[in-house]
């Protein structure tokens, strides 16, 4: 397949204004009916109509009303004997497909008996030949037909206009779309399905009624996401002054679904793991998604929908300041300063431990790509989390209200259109003419441009006779495929100095006119700048990046002495726990470096890479008498594998996974005790809230008892296991239950495989438990080598399909991508699996196999032997001939 250029972006030859789809719907053979009225572009030279299509039968195409010459040519239908001249004319095409056979989940396909459409990002174009492009806008009218017993809810965008009862025990109904929009967003769904509704009022006073549509008996799962949606309404409305545009909003949940949810205008298609949720079922994790991923597709009847994306280049215009939104919306939900500040260190950790390594690997891309061959492989942690930190950082240099400003003028100027990433900086930028984005704009925008990571290296100097502090900022950036060299960034750099006893120091900058506060937004601009701090009496230690101002690696040369310091005193959470996170990491690297050349198998080595003063730390942490218990879990949670692997030149997985295992045992023995309180004073048997402060502590709790699980193994002691067992079976919520389960599970003990199977005989009908119950066992620690073969049992279970997305993620993905502990095997056999399953899947769905094949991006980092073998099972892959785009495009760059 060829490559896709933005700099071809070319508007399209046609119009299409109105759209009139008939179905007539059957799993084996729907029939669709499609009539549009057209015209020519007169701003592009005259040329054929080239209507994309995938996978139909064409029965029909008429111009006018009368039939006419057309041409198959690949996937297009290609019409040239057009009416001549600017006027409308009317274009008939009827086709045929099968929504049974359907596995890509692309397009029109059924779910458990239910139809279902999924067009973003080129569906569309499997259910009708189309210009599937997003800037190809119209307006929809769609009337289904089917039959009633089996599909008595039909459902698509916009209003409900006409309904009644068909002969031979059909029924129908049509759809009006008031907006016009993008075929991308159009959406069907018919089947047995149920609704919670509610009626809100606006405050413009205007009424809406909102529905959550789910298969019978999941009715009882469906309130959290009805409040989220209701709570994403009023936000919006308050925040950005956007109100909901429609009578009706509707959010139905499937449970075959290749992503987690999609915007469709109006009719929200969602994975049901971010919709059905009880206290029995979902845990605090679960709650907090969907309240996110509802928001999330809200927020994109805006920017989206509202406003969409002139090509696929342009995705991060709506995914990343949607993300942003959403990230905001949870922030402002969580309330108080340390929950928010709990919210913010969740999405870094996102954002360091996915899109960082995205970005130093074979996929590297900008934010706004300049080329793909399959957009399917461009909805990355890039697109959204990096663009979503673009995003922050206007809001960071315009200030909160500016960002609103600018938000108000980007709808101002372009509601109703298709656009690009500088229409909206230059939204932002315009708004806010004093600020330094509007100075800055088009450095700013390489951001948009350039891919990897920054690398920012602070240094800090003290004259206490001069009494200042000159903090010297310096930035590079690695070369990215097809990008050898950048040029510098704009980044803003929000700073505080601690004094030696704590305080924050009050800031002034020299040559700034900034009335002093105890946080600086300093603007690094060039590869080097210093900035002089004056009146500072004592040398302080310098907290920099606070809040993660930018999406850049930090490098300061801090004494173990200045982390301990930060990480007791500063005022910014986000910077004290990294502090932690910090002092974590370099024990690792030093314990990996120091057992270099010994053997290197699991498990083989006897280190204790943590010192006593970063236990005492934790310690005090784990004990202080402010800190939330949420706050306390993050700051004790050590780096993960993978973020420890990103920090190495050369990688073996094995000794990284070793060495964190030795600081897990250590940090389980060392304070044992306090994990004893920790436990003690944490765990609650109340009614089940999901709110910041209850979900902290039982964070907190079921962390202690992994540990004190864990140090069971070592010491042979049978109480905690008993007990956790004993918390497994009398959980009154899943979080506990699940945690309960994950401590037995994590410590390897032998009562596990009786909570296992208690576990799976109690949840046996609800899938989306089932899932957590397969991921759990997939992602559990290896000793020994013991998880592969457990991995390839558990698809041998009854309850396991390849088919299922969800299933297959919680299994195949929990193991190859969430485990490398147990993946990265020296005898290779992890990377055999995975090729296999990256081509078992790719014949049934190649979106989803393609994710997979991301799993060996960083392959080249690897030491041997996991390197060598790494490289041959991706040749492997890459030598089938018939592969699809998807994972050829991945396997390719990965070996290039
Ligand atoms: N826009 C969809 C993602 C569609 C993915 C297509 N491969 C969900 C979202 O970002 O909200
Ligand atoms: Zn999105």
């Amino acid at each position: 397949a060829q490559a896709i250029y933005r700099a071809d972006y070319q508007a399209p030859a046609y119009w299409i204004d109105t759209v009139e789809l008939c179905f007539d719907l059957d799993p084996a053979k729907t029939r669709v009916l499609n009539r549009m009225t057209l015209r020519r572009n007169p701003a592009v030279p005259a040329q054929a109509l080239r209507l994309d299509g995938e996978d139909l039968n064409l029965a029909r195409v008429l111009v006018d009303g009368a039939g006419t010459s057309f041409k198959l040519e690949g996937a297009q239908l290609v019409l040239e004997n057009l009416p001549e001249g600017p006027g409308p004319f009317a274009l008939e095409i009827f086709t045929t497909c099968c929504p049974a056979k359907n596995t890509k989940l692309m397009g029109l396909f059924v779910s458990q008996d239910t139809f279902f459409t999924q067009c973003e990002a080129e569906g569309f174009r499997r259910i009708t030949y189309f210009l599937d492009r997003p800037d190809v806008m119209a307006s929809y009218t769609v009337t289904i037909r089917a039959d009633k017993t089996a599909y008595p809810v039909l459902l698509s965008n916009g209003n409900l206009v006409d309904s009644g009862d068909l002969d031979e025990g059909r029924h129908f109904a049509r759809w009006v779309d008031p907006f016009r929009k993008p075929s991308y967003l159009f959406a069907l769904v018919a089947g047995k399905l149920v609704a919670r509704e509610q009626r809100i009022t606006a405050r413009s006073g205007r009424e809406h009624l909102l529905q959550v549509y789910v298969r019978p008996g999941d009715l009882d799962k469906t309130e959290h996401a009805m409040q989220s949606l209701v709570h994403a309404i009023a936000w919006d409305e308050s925040r950005f002054g956007l109100h909901l545009d429609l009578d009706r909003f509707m959010i139905v949940a499937t449970s075959d679904f290749n992503m987690g949810a999609m915007e469709n205008k109006g009719l929200n298609i969602f994975n049901t793991k971010y919709v059905l949720a009880n206290p029995a079922t979902a845990t605090d994790a679960d709650f907090g998604n969907i309240e996110s991923v509802v928001g999330h597709e809200y927020f994109h009847n805006w920017t989206g929908d509202r406003v969409t994306c002139r090509d696929w280049f342009q995705l991060s215009l709506k995914e990343g300041l949607t993300v942003f939104r959403d990230q905001e919306f949870s922030m402002d939900m969580a309330g108080v300063e340390s929950a928010r500040a709990v919210k913010r260190i969740e999405d870094v950790r996102v954002l360091r431990t996915a899109q960082f390594p995205e970005d130093a690997g074979p996929m590297a891309h900008p934010v706004r790509p300049d080329s793909y061959i399959e957009i399917n492989n461009f909805y990355t942690v890039t697109i959204y989390e990096k663009g979503a930190e673009v995003v922050r950082m206007m809001q960071t240099l315009v200030g909160k209200d500016g960002f609103a400003k600018g938000m108000a003028l980007y709808f101002e100027r372009h509601d109703g259109q298709a656009v690009t990433c500088d229409d909206f900086a230059q939204a932002i930028a315009d708004a806010n003419p004093q600020s330094d984005l509007a100075r800055l704009l088009p450095q700013f925008k390489r951001w948009y441009s350039q891919a990897g990571t920054p690398r920012v290296k602070a240094e800090g100097a003290f004259d206490a006779a001069a009494q200042t502090y000159v903090l010297t900022l310096s930035q590079t950036c690695p070369p990215t495929p097809g990008q050898p060299a950048k040029e510098p960034f704009v980044i803003p750099v929000r700073v505080g100095l601690v004094a030696p006893d704590g305080r924050a120091l009050p800031l002034h900058l020299q040559g700034s006119g900034a009335a002093p506060g105890d946080t600086h937004t300093l603007v690094l601009t060039q590869e080097r700048e210093s900035f002089t701090f004056t009146g500072v009496q004592a040398e302080p230690v310098p907290s920099i990046l606070r809040g993660f101002s930018a999406p850049v690696v930090l490098d300061v040369d801090y004494s173990d002495a200045q982390l301990l310091a930060l990480l007791a005193h500063d005022a910014d959470p986000f910077n004290r726990w990294e502090a932690g996170q910090r002092l974590a990491l370099r024990s690792a690297i030093n314990a990996i470096a120091a057992t270099a050349g010994a053997e290197s198998a699991a498990g083989t080595f006897d280190v204790q890479p943590l010192d006593a003063a970063y236990i005492d730390a934790m310690r005090s942490v784990l004990r202080h008498p402010a800190l939330d218990a949420a706050f306390k879990e993050l700051v004790l949670t050590l780096p993960s594998e993978s973020y420890i692997a990103e920090q190495l030149d050369v990688v073996d997985p094995q000794r990284v996974h070793a060495v964190r295992e030795a600081m897990r045992t250590q940090l389980a023995q060392a304070l044992a005790a306090d994990w004893q309180w920790a436990y003690e004073a944490h765990h609650d048997n109340g009614a089940y809230q999901p709110d910041p402060v209850s979900s902290g502590r039982r964070a907190l709790a079921g962390m202690a008892l992994a540990y004190l699980c864990l140090d069971a193994r070592r010491t042979g002691d049978a109480v905690w296991p008993g007990k956790t067992l004993q918390r497994f079976k009398d959980a009154g919520n899943m979080t506990d239950r699940f945690n309960a389960l994950a401590a037995l599970v994590g410590s390897g003990h032998a009562l596990a495989a009786q909570a296992l199977q208690r576990f799976h005989a109690l949840f046996k009908d609800d899938a989306l438990v089932l899932d957590k119950w397969f991921a759990l066992q997939a992602g559990a620690t290896d000793r020994g080598g013991d998880i592969l073969p457990l991995v390839k049992q558990l698809m041998a279970h009854p309850d396991f399909s390849l088919k299922n997305p969800n299933r297959a993620r919680s299994v195949v993905f929990s193991y190859c991508s969430a485990n490398p502990g147990a993946f990265h095997r020296a005898d290779a056999a992890g990377y055999v699996f995975w090729s296999e399953q990256v081509l078992a899947l790719d014949a049934i769905n190649p979106q989803v196999a393609a994710r997979l094949a991301r799993a060996l991006d960083r392959w080249s980092k690897l030491a041997e032997p996991y390197r060598h073998a790494a490289r041959e099972a991706i040749a492997r892959i890459a030598a089938k001939p018939d592969l699809s785009n998807d994972v050829r495009e991945v396997v390719s760059r990965a070996l290039a």
